[in-house]
């Protein structure tokens, strides 16, 4: 498939958690004219804690860099994790343009502002101690995850997120969510655009928030997910740990000895 943009956030290269070979599936399986990293691309707080560098890491890493050496014009939105990039703002690096923040036109004309999203995090987290407890069980979630999927691939069940489970559930969680949809919205009404596209969040999504579009590109720890343009200027998230999930789950349809695929988390607004 070939789209005129593709985003993608929160790759989290170096973080266990990151599930490279799902991105770099999706990278070879796709091709755009411009291709947004909005922020977390490489976590270097992940690898400040414990380094991990795999191949599948190396390799998604060693794609990126062919892509922009190829012509796709690449453009690189530092986050939080890769704050350190954000010293080198307005520099190019290996055909890489780097910026704090970009707008990008689509095919129908739409003005759309992309930032990684922790700007908003003043806006959700109120002290610095919640946002301890907040990251610490998340941590905990994700390593639960881990070990659940472990646990699922070993009975040849398909992936599935359970922090992006628990998270939809929880009602102080959803209330966090929506506040930042509406802090970014409002963000993207402030500076006179049609809409933002951020990630940062880990919760895909696309909706209208008060005659804003609100773009979530979702991230490669949970969803694994990407935003993309069609040729008319149309945005769809495109769920690839789903679509793998589709094709396992119609090999696991013919497999007698399971009897039907685990239920997928819906997120509805
Ligand atoms: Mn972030």
């Amino acid at each position: 498939m070939h789209y005129p943009a593709i985003w993608l956030s929160d790759i989290h290269l170096g973080d266990r958690d990151c599930k490279a070979e799902f991105l770099l599936d999706f990278l070879n399986n796709t091709s755009c004219d411009k291709l947004y990293l909005v922020g977390d691309m490489i976590d270097l707080w992940a690898m400040k804690r414990s380094f991990f560098w795999p191949s599948s890491h190396h390799a998604v890493l060693r794609k990126i860099i062919a892509m922009a050496n190829l012509g796709t014009k690449i453009i690189y939105i530092p986050g939080n994790h890769d704050g350190l990039v954000r010293e080198i703002i307005g520099d190019s690096v290996l055909n890489v343009e780097i910026h704090k923040d970009y707008i990008h036109t689509t095919k129908a004309g739409k003005k759309l502002l992309l930032m990684h999203g922790d700007e908003f995090d003043h806006t959700v987290l109120c002290s610095r101690w919640i946002k301890v407890i907040g990251y610490t069980t998340y941590s905990l979630l994700i390593r639960l995850n881990r070990w659940g999927n472990k646990i699922r691939k070993l009975l040849g069940l398909p992936y599935w997120s359970m922090a992006y489970y628990i998270k939809n559930r929880v009602k102080n969680a959803r209330k966090a969510i929506a506040t930042f949809e509406k802090a970014a919205a409002d963000e993207a009404m402030r500076r006179g655009v049609d809409g933002i596209i951020c990630g940062h969040i880990h919760q895909p999504e696309i909706r209208s928030i008060d005659g804003v579009l609100y773009c979530n590109d979702g991230d490669w720890i949970e969803s694994c997910t990407a935003l993309v343009e069609h040729n008319n200027g149309r945005l769809e998230l495109v769920h690839w740990g789903d679509l793998q999930q589709g094709i396992k789950c119609d090999k696991a349809a013919n497999d007698s000895s399971i009897t039907a695929p685990y239920p997928l988390p819906k997120l509805s607004p």
